[in-house]
């Protein structure tokens, strides 16, 4: 097939799935077309069968706002139209799946039929997607899409319940890629953060309110006054500031370090013994299976997909949002050297069952769907 992806090309999850769905495409032998403003972070170009397309965004001095939508649906026509795409897979329902809507239906007037799959995958529809400004908008592009997937039957039920959405929508978890995610020996990285053999805490997310980062290092401030531990806090985006204010607030400096954003993030979660996302909400938890397939156990609350990712009690705890004892109670369980292996060993079978090569297949089904119902 020759397939079209649209996504922000951003550190966000959306865009690590849909750029990691679009690589593994491209092995199997798929061409791979990338409609984007920018590079996608994951993205290398080393396959004959990656292609990158750049939006281009005029600004003019009347324009307040530049319209990203129509420049992002011209560009959609016109690759479609060049490369003969037999499909259009748009991640993140705003503006994506309606500036596809809009391309559809320019190609119909010349005679080409083009079917889209939108992927939901959270924030679209749990927090700017519901939102009086996008909902209309939200709710017509998803039912008129071709094909839609959703990253956990939470954000299916939370799609259903608030929009009036009357698509089937297809669950298609997150995926990994264990090739990349896998323990590896970093012991020098170890010892420059943990000299002292202290236990090592790890967060991993883009900074948004949404994270609750506050009360990863609450948890943290909790634990430490029990075991030696050290905090890493790995991103960059909002709440960066606000946080080194707490944790100097909580006289926790010399035991938490902010990392910034890092590519090889596989390194970090390989000296991690415990990853904490405490989530306001969460469609899936990328984040937190990236750690699991490298035998990081996950506390974490108890919102949305992350239930359907994270075994309580098995490959880590879950508590209500906000209920800090909670985690750092369990967090000292898993942190117990009796206990520590087992969970290990528990998150990684767990993060297993999320292989790559047993979600692509699940993705090509709605492909052929979407492709012959046009
Ligand atoms: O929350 C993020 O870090 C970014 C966000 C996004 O929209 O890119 O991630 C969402 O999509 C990921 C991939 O499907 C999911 O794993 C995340 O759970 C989801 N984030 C939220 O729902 C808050």
């Amino acid at each position: 097939m020759k397939i079209g992806i649209v996504c922000y090309p951003t550190y966000g999850g959306s865009g690590v799935v849909a750029t990691e769905l679009g690589k593994a495409l491209a092995e199997e032998g798929h061409q791979v077309h990338f409609i984007t403003y920018d590079q996608p972070s994951r993205l290398a170009l080393l396959s004959g069968n990656i292609f990158y397309h750049k939006v281009d965004i005029r600004t003019y001095p009347l324009f307040k706002y530049p319209p990203y939508e129509l420049a992002l649906a011209s560009k959609m026509v016109n690759v479609v139209k060049c490369e003969k795409l037999d499909l259009l897979h748009v991640h993140y329902a705003i503006p994506h799946a309606s500036s596809a809507y809009m391309a559809k239906q320019i190609l119909k007037t010349e005679g080409i039929q083009i079917p889209v799959v939108t992927t939901l995958h959270g924030t679209d529809i749990t927090l700017v997607g519901k939102d009086p400004s996008y909902e209309p908008v939200v709710t017509f592009s998803i039912n008129e899409s071709d094909g839609v997937t959703a990253v956990s039957d939470s954000l299916r039920q939370q799609t259903y319940n608030t929009f009036g959405v009357k698509k089937a929508i297809d669950v298609i978890p997150n995926f990994i890629d264990l090739e990349r995610f896998k323990k590896q020996k970093k012991d020098h990285f170890k010892t420059a953060i943990c000299p002292n053999c202290e236990k090592l805490v790890v967060h991993t997310s883009n900074f948004r309110k949404v994270k609750r980062i506050d009360d990863v290092i609450k948890v943290f401030a909790q634990i430490r006054k029990k075991i030696d531990t050290k905090l890493l806090l790995v991103g960059e985006g909002p709440e960066r500031n606000p946080m080194e204010e707490l944790v100097k607030e909580l006289n926790l400096s010399n035991d938490v370090r902010f990392l910034g954003e890092i590519e090889a993030i596989e390194e970090v979660l390989s000296v991690a013994d415990l990853f904490i996302m405490p989530s306001e909400t969460e469609s899936f938890g990328l984040a937190a299976l990236e750690a699991m397939a490298c035998e990081v156990p996950v506390i974490s609350s108890n919102a949305g997909g992350l239930v359907e990712l994270n075994v309580n009690g098995v490959t880590g705890f879950m508590s209500d949002v906000g209920d800090v004892d909670d985690m750092a109670k369990n967090a000292l369980i898993i942190l117990d050297d009796n206990n520590l292996p087992t969970f290990k060993e528990n998150a990684l079978k767990r993060a297993k069952e999320f292989e790559l090569s047993n979600i692509l297949p699940l993705y090509e089904e709605v492909y052929h769907k979407a492709i012959e119902k046009i």
